[in-house]
């Protein structure tokens, strides 16, 4: 029997913020930090990142805490991970980063509120920037799989929003032109681009492809997008940055597969660690 007191993500009379709140008070249980300065969420290929960051305090089971899952997909992992890192800011105290890594897809059908959940518990748990990656296919030929990119903003293709009711909420620089910035101090050669979320799980078609290319996009791909519009309905700053894993459908002669996915994102997963561990850690100077 579940506990009737406790808010419910299942249930459509509960506030979804409640049970953000929930997850973040069992956060702070289970790891012992009080309060989380960021969060990121590690999409394909990301995985690696956090052990670039810092030191691990706390690794708790997704199923552990309120609202949240183990994925079944290959490659991403139902965990959510407490890590400490020093600051780059002189004479500031180490900051906690809580490491998301049970993304939940929009083409799970579970519905926007699993999706949105991540990202309101992060702001619960006291979080004022959200690092958003994913890996994604990529629309420019000169992008080769293993290219990071920094999502300048996106066309949300699902037909749907994370928000419920008649809140009307601006999005205007979603993604951060003062995080992306800071992320070009750290490579200056990072390219942006506009991030396309289709609904999924199939790839695009190539006539698809034309059709996001067409309307302004440079990057493909099935999650982000929602998760920046419930960030910034929290008050969260976004950075997004996606790693592209293939070329998208028809920009490759050859059909897409996971596997190759999987393979960029290990090949690439150093280097973009160790890079994502960088801007991080100048995010609060
Ligand atoms: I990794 O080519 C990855 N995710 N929609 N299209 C879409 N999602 C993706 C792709 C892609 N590659």
């Amino acid at each position: 029997m579940t506990d009737s007191a406790a808010p419910d993500l299942d249930d459509p009379s509960h506030d979804p913020a409640d049970v953000a709140r929930a997850a973040a008070d069992r956060l702070r249980e289970l790891t012992g930090v009080e309060h989380f300065d960021i969060a990121l969420v590690l999409g394909s290929g990301w995985g690696g990142a956090a052990a670039h960051l810092g030191e691990q305090v706390a690794e708790v089971s997704a199923d552990d805490v309120p609202g949240f899952s183990a994925s079944g997909v290959p490659g991403h992992s139902g965990t959510l991970r407490a890590i400490r890192y020093a600051s780059d800011s002189a004479g500031a105290p180490d900051r906690h980063a809580l490491v998301l890594g049970a993304r939940t897809h929009y083409y799970e059908g579970k519905g926007v509120r699993l999706v949105a959940h991540g990202v309101r518990t992060a702001a619960a748990a006291g979080a004022s920037v959200i690092v958003l990656t994913n890996g994604c296919g990529g629309l420019r030929p000169e992008w080769r799989p293993g290219t990071p990119v920094l999502i300048s903003d996106h066309i949300n293709l699902t037909a749907d929003s994370p928000i419920e009711g008649a809140t009307f909420v601006d999005l205007t620089d979603l993604y951060s032109s003062r995080l992306r910035a800071v992320a070009r101090t750290v490579d200056a050669g990072l390219d942006e681009g506009v991030y396309v979320q289709f609904r999924g799980p199939h790839y695009e078609t190539p006539a698809e492809v034309r059709m996001a290319r067409t309307i302004g996009g440079d990057l493909v791909g099935m999650s982000t997008a929602l998760e920046a519009i419930a960030a910034r309905q929290a008050g969260l700053e976004v950075l997004g940055i996606s790693l592209v894993t293939n070329l998208a459908a028809g920009i490759s002669e050859t059909p897409l597969s996971h596997a190759e996915v999987i393979e960029a994102g290990q090949e690439a997963g150093p280097r973009i660690g160790a890079l994502l561990a960088e801007i991080v850690r100048r995010i609060d100077r």
